[in-house]
C-alpha cells in the first residue's frame, strides 16, 4: 500500500532527525525513510577503531534546545563515534522520532508526478509513499567509494571497509593487516589497528597532511566553564565562515614578523586538527602563507617520524596544506616508528591487484590476512544520483549531474520541484560544523514550505538561471583560492569519470546563511512558485 504524506525526508542523521523533528512541529505529516536500521546517519555506518568528530563536541551538537544543550555531558573534546552515536540516539528518543521513521528503507527510486504535485517514491524493499515535499538528507559522505582493483574480490581474507564497519568487536589481534587509504578514515583508523595487528601494511597512494587533534577527556572544570561560555561559542559560530568559534590571527600575514609567524602557527597547531588551516587569514588563498605553513608541518612531521625515508613519503606532495581537508589525528605519524608498521607508496611501486592471500605491487607480493579499505566516498553527489530521482517531464537527476551539478543555494535544482537537497553542492555544509548547517538547512526547507502553503503554491522550483548563476559563483569564488589544484573529493577527483569542479559553497558559512536569507524575504527569489 502507498501512504501518502505531506512530507518525505529522507535520512536519519543530524539533517534528517532535525527536519524531521521540526516538520512535526510545524504540522506537517512527515516520514521520515532511512537505509541504516537505526538513527545516525554517518555515524550509524562509519563505526571503524578511532572514528571520531574533528569538529570539537561541544561545537558539534544540536544548538535549538537549550535543554538538550545543557543536558548532554560530552566526555571528550573530540567525540568518539560511539558517543555520537550515542547523542544522536538521545536526540531521537528525547524528542520521539523514531516513530516517523522507517528504518531498513533505502531509497530506490522517486519521480515527480506534475498532475498530482506530488513525488513518489520507491525504496528499495518495495515500500512506496507519496508526498508533496521531498527532502534529500542523504548526507555529503554517504556513498562509499570501493576502487574497483584488479583481483579485489579474489581475496580470501577477510575484507573491511571504514564506512560500512561491522558492529561489534573485530579482533585483528596476531593478524597481517593491510589498509588502503590514507585520508581521515585511513589516519584515524591506523593507529588503533596497529595496537592490534601483528603487522600493519599501509598503502599509500598520496599523503595528507595530518595534524595532531590534542584530545582530551573534558573534566568537571572544564565543562563548566565550557557552559558558561556557549551561547558566545554559539554566537561566534553562527556568525563565523565555518560554523565554528575559531577566528584566524586578526594580523595580516604580510604584516607579522618570523617570531609572530611561528608562535601563530604554533598556537593554531595546538588547537589540533583541522583548527590548523585557519592560523592566518588567506592560508588557503595566497601561496605564500601556504608555503609557510607547510614548512612548519614538516619542522613538526620531522620531529614525529623517525626514519628519514618514510617521513618523506609521509611528506604531502600533490596539494597545497588545507586544500585536502587536513586529518586530525590521534598518534597517526607515530604509528609508524613501530617496528611492525610497513608504509608502501604506490607513487613508486604502484599496486597491481588484490590476490587471494594479499596484495601485489609493482615491486613485490606480500602476504595479509585481512584488507581495510579507508577508500572515501563518492562526495556530495553520489547518494543522489545512486537512487533513481525523476523530475518534470521524466528528466534523470542522474544524466543531469552526469556533468557539473548545478544548484541553486544547494537546495534547490531546475527541473525538481519541490524537492529540497540538504548539505547539498553548492552549499558550505561540508566545510562547515555539519551540526549547525543541517539546522539552517533544514529551517530552510520547513520556511520554503510553509511559504508555499500558507499562500496556495503546491510547488516551488529553483529557476535554471538562479541556479546557473549561483554555480558559477560558487566555482568563481573556488577559483579564487588554491582548492581547486587539489584532487580531492572535494573537487569530484578521487572518482574516475565524475565531472570536476569545486562542489561545496567556499564563501563562508554566514555569507552563505545571509544570501539565503535575503532570498527568502524576496518571498524566494530565484524561485519559481505555482499553484494547481
Ligand atoms: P578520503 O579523504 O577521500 O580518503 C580516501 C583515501 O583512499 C585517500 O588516501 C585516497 O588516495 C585513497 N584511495 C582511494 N582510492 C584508492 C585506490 N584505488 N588506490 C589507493 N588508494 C586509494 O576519504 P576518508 O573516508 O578518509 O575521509 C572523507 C572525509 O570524511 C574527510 O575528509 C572528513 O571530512 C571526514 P588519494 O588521496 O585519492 O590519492
Amino acid at each position: 500500500m502507498t501512504t501518502q504524506h505531506d512530507l518525505l525526508v529522507v535520512g536519519a542523521g543530524l539533517a534528517g532527525l532535525y527536519t524531521t523533528i521540526h516538520a512535526e512541529r510545524a504540522g506537517l505529516d512527515v516520514l521520515g525513510l532511512e537505509a541504516g536500521d537505526d538513527v545516525g546517519g554517518t555515524w550509524y555506518w562509519n563505526r571503524y577503531p578511532g572514528a571520531r568528530c574533528d569538529v570539537e563536541s561541544i561545537d558539534y551538537s544540536f544548538s535549538f534546545d537549550d535543554e538538550l544543550q545543557r543536558e548532554w555531558r560530552w566526555t571528550e573534546r573530540y567525540a568518539t563515534q560511539p558517543e555520537i552515536l550515542r547523542y544522536l540516539n538521545h536526540v531521537a528518543d528525547r524528542f520521539d522520532v523514531r516513530r516517523h521513521y522507517r528504518f531498513g528503507q533505502r531509497l530506490s527510486a522517486a519521480s515527480w508526478d506534475e498532475g498530482l504535485q506530488h513525488w513518489e517514491v520507491r525504496t528499495e524493499t518495495g515500500l512506496t509513499a507519496t508526498a508533496r515535499w521531498l527532502v534529500m538528507a542523504t548526507g555529503g559522505l554517504s556513498k562509499p567509494q570501493l576502487p574497483d582493483l584488479p583481483g579485489r574480490d579474489t581475496f580470501a581474507g577477510t575484507v573491511l571497509q571504514t564506512s560500512a564497519w561491522p558492529e561489534g568487536p573485530v579482533d585483528l589481534r596476531g593478524r597481517r593487516v593491510a589498509v588502503i587509504g590514507t585520508g581521515s578514515s585511513g589516519v584515524q583508523a591506523i593507529p588503533l589497528l596497529a595496537e592490534q595487528a601483528s603487522e600493519l601494511t599501509v598503502y599509500q597512494r598520496s599523503a595528507n597532511y595530518s595534524v595532531p587533534a590534542f584530545n582530551r577527556p573534558i573534566d568537571d572544570e572544564e565543562w563548566a566553564q565550557q557552559q558558561r561560555a556557549l551561547p558566545r561559542r554559539r554566537e561566534l559560530s553562527w556568525n563565523g565562515a565555518a560554523g565554528s568559534p575559531w577566528t584566524s590571527h586578526p594580523v595580516p600575514f604580510a604584516e607579522t614578523g618570523e617570531e609572530e609567524r611561528r608562535a601563530v602557527f604554533e598556537e593554531s597547531w595546538t588547537r589540533g586538527g583541522v583548527l590548523f588551516a585557519k592560523a592566518f587569514q588567506g592560508l588557503t588563498v595566497d601561496p605564500v602563507i601556504n608555503d609557510a605553513a607547510r614548512l612548519f608541518f614538516e619542522e613538526k612531521l620531522a620531529e614525529r617520524v623517525h626514519d628519514p625515508e618514510v617521513r618523506a613519503t609521509l611528506t604531502p606532495r600533490d596539494h597545497p596544506v588545507g586544500t585536502k581537508r587536513i586529518c586530525t589525528d590521534s598518534g597517526y605519524y607515530e604509528t609508524f616508528n613501530a617496528p611492525h608498521v610497513t608504509l608502501v607508496d604506490l607513487r613508486t611501486e604502484p599496486l597491481a591487484e588484490v590476490t587471494p592471500t594479499g596484495i601485489r605491487t609493482a615491486a613485490r607480493h606480500r602476504e595479509h590476512d585481512v584488507i581495510v579499505y579507508a577508500t572515501g566516498f563518492d562526495a556530495m553527489t553520489g547518494a543522489l544520483t545512486a537512487i533513481d530521482i525523476r523530475g518534470r517531464e521524466g528528466r534523470s537527476l542522474r544524466e543531469d549531474w552526469s556533468g557539473f551539478p548545478s544548484t541553486y543555494l544547494g537546495i534547490g535544482l531546475p527541473g525538481y520541484p519541490n524537492l529540497l537537497v540538504l548539505n547539498g553542492p553548492g552549499s558550505p555544509s561540508v566545510l562547515s560544523n555539519m551540526a549547525l548547517t543541517s539546522e539552517q538547512q533544514g529551517d530552510l526547507a520547513l520556511r520554503m514550505i510553509a511559504h508555499c502553503r500558507d499562500r496556495g503554491f503546491t510547488s516551488i522550483e529553483a529557476r535554471a538561471d538562479a541556479a546557473e548563476a549561483w554555480t558559477a559563483h560558487s566555482l568563481e569564488l573556488a577559483d579564487r583560492t588554491l582548492f581547486g589544484s587539489a584532487p580531492s573529493w572535494y573537487t569530484g577527483a578521487n572518482i574516475a569519470g565524475k565531472a570536476r569542479g569545486f562542489l561545496p559553497y567556499i564563501g563562508g558559512f554566514k555569507a552563505y546563511i545571509d544570501r539565503c536569507e535575503e532570498v527568502a524575504a524576496a518571498g524566494f527569489r530565484g524561485f519559481v512558485l505555482s499553484s494547481r
